[in-house]
């Protein structure tokens, strides 16, 4: 384990964490096995995700290499009881829980192999900034083995499940730009540009209204799982709340006295 720095939680040399003003960045850090994702980084990434310094108001998630990652670690599953297996996929789950339902809002940088378990990974995140170098694939068919990572929960809302389907059935590899077209990411950039990018949209991130953040990683995806009239609620619930802070006060009156940023377009 590293020492521990900057009030973040310990973590597996193949998985590093740096602190950025109000921004962590978080590296997967096993490019000579393309970021293949054994259980020290899952737990790892539980760990950071679970408990980010308060400071932290946003995180950056990227690979190191030329890939994000080549999912999961195959060789650590290859001898697993059917009963392990399943504490196994639990475990991921609860780690990419921790991230898309964490403490702060997170964008991931995708370039190279997004893979499998990376894919799963990626699909946690909030924000996702690909590179043309990435690649999407589920090539858990010619494997023998079945997304485990929150996959099949994830995925679906982001592609439909009939595209996870064909995915998983015929192996078929989208590139960055099919990628960007069915929903993968958000932002299609050049090549060596993504974790830039992403810098930049986390430091945007960490200036919001915490509550709103909050409001957007805990609430909206609820909501929109719920009933409507439920919806609706908690939806009102949840706008009061936020408008009622002194901060979405402050901020309200800094914009009627042209103190505020107006919305520009990019
Ligand atoms: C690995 C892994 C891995 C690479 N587990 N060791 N994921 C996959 O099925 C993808 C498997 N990987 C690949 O298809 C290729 O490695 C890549 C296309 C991603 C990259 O190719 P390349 O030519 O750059 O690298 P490489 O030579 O294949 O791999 C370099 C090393 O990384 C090599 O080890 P070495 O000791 O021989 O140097 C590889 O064995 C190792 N490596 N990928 C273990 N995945 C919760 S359920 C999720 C289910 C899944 O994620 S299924 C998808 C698994």
């Amino acid at each position: 384990m590293n020492k521990k720095t900057s009030g973040f939680p310990d973590l597996p040399s193949s998985l590093k964490a740096e602190r950025k003003g109000d921004i962590a960045i978080v590296t997967l850090a096993r490019a000579e096995k393309r970021n293949a994702l054994n259980d020290k980084i899952v737990l790892g990434l539980e760990a950071f995700f679970s408990a980010p310094p308060d400071a932290i108001k946003a995180a950056v998630l990227t690979g190191a290499g030329d890939n994000f990652s080549a999912g999961l670690d195959l060789s650590e599953l290859a001898e697993a009881e059917v009963a392990e297996a399943v504490h196994h996929s639990q475990m991921w789950h609860r780690a990419f829980q921790a991230i898309e339902f964490g403490k702060v809002p997170v964008v991931a940088v995708l370039h190279g192999a997004v893979v499998g378990g990376g894919l799963e990974l990626a699909a946690a995140a909030h924000v996702r900034v690909a590179e043309r170098s990435a690649y999407y694939a589920l090539p858990e068919g010619s494997r023998g083995i079945f997304l485990g990572g929150g996959g099949t929960v994830r995925l679906p809302k982001l592609i439909g499940t009939s595209r996870v389907a064909e995915m998983m059935l015929t192996g078929h590899v989208y590139s960055a730009e099919e990628g960007h077209a069915l929903g993968l990411s958000h932002y299609l950039v050049e090549n060596g540009t993504g974790l830039a990018k992403a810098i930049e949209l986390a430091e945007h991130i960490a200036t919001n209204a915490p509550l709103t953040n909050f409001a957007v990683m805990h609430a909206l995806p609820r909501i929109a799982e719920s009933d409507p009239a439920s919806g609706y609620l908690t939806e009102a619930l949840m706008a009061a709340i936020a408008q009622g802070s002194d901060e979405a006060k402050a901020r309200l009156k800094d914009f009627l006295e042209k103190r505020g940023k107006k919305v520009e377009r990019g």
